[in-house]
């Protein structure tokens, strides 16, 4: 199944936008956290830089992690927030790892090279690729914010490159930040239905309010990360809940 049409299904299933970030390589923590909140949740995403921080061992917790929610809830995408992206022929092995190794169902990707170079990535139909646009850092603006002579910001530039590249395909999304709600309620204009990816809420200061409003949400199409609030909380289950509720109307109201 094809990754925005599995998140899709699985939101509407839990009524929840919420996404967890699972940056943490120590597995039995990753594990009940992923017991506690499968009901709540439309996706998981795990970095890769947590588990790669381990070597060998870490690889194999994160294979570990991917397996484990396979088996027991194989309905919640799992999206490698990896950020690849590199020359053609190198995306194909990074591509490989993502896709044929832990067969995650969706990936992050930097545009930097060209979504040209991106095409290993998008031989794999049925899997998501969600490229950075505008991210939630307080850096983000050194070079997403630059104006080109078209009068457009790099940000903005990168939205529509990636919504042509796309072509109505479904295949690919974008992350906006969601300490950057002026910033999201112009993507939302830019996209349509586009699914957008949003880190931010949290421990980087942002609000689930910032951005899901009539202005930046028609439902079924914002995948809200959080990572920290919920895993260092005291009861992440409670910390979860939170968020879904707010997602709640959300998600309920579209296809
Ligand atoms: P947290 O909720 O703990 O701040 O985690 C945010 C997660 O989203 C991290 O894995 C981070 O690398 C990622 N992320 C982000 O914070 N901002 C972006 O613009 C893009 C990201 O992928």
């Amino acid at each position: 199944m094809r990754f925005f049409d599995k998140y899709k299904i699985c939101a509407k299933q839990n009524k929840s936008l919420l996404c967890i970030g699972l940056d943490n390589a120590d597995f039995e923590f990753i594990k009940k956290i992923i017991d506690e909140t499968h009901d709540l949740v439309c996706a998981y995403k795990p970095n890769s830089a947590f588990y790669e921080a381990g070597g060998a061992k870490g690889i194999e917790t994160l294979k570990k992690v991917c397996m484990y929610i396979q088996k027991n809830y194989p309905e919640i995408p799992i999206i490698l927030d990896a950020k690849r992206g590199d020359i053609g022929n190198t995306n194909e092995q990074y591509a490989k790892f993502a896709f044929e190794y832990l067969q995650v169902d969706a990936i992050t990707l930097h545009p930097y090279q060209g979504l040209g170079a991106l095409a290993p990535f998008e031989k794999y139909q049925d899997k998501g690729l969600i490229a950075l646009v505008k991210t939630s850092n307080p850096e983000s603006s050194e070079l997403q914010d630059m104006k080109l002579e078209n009068g457009k910001m790099v940000w903005e530039q990168v939205l529509e490159e990636v919504v042509k590249r796309d072509g109505g395909k479904g295949q690919w999304g974008v992350v906006v930040g969601a300490t950057h709600p002026e910033e999201m309620k112009m993507a939302r204009k830019m996209i349509g239905n586009m699914v957008v990816l949003v880190p931010g809420v949290g421990a980087q200061g942002a609000k689930v309010e910032d951005i899901l409003n009539d202005e930046t949400s028609n439902g079924l199409d914002m995948i809200i990360n959080v990572g920290r609030s919920i895993l260092q909380a005291s009861d992440p289950r409670q910390a979860a809940k939170e968020v879904q509720l707010l997602t709640i109307n959300y998600s309920a109201q579209k296809e």
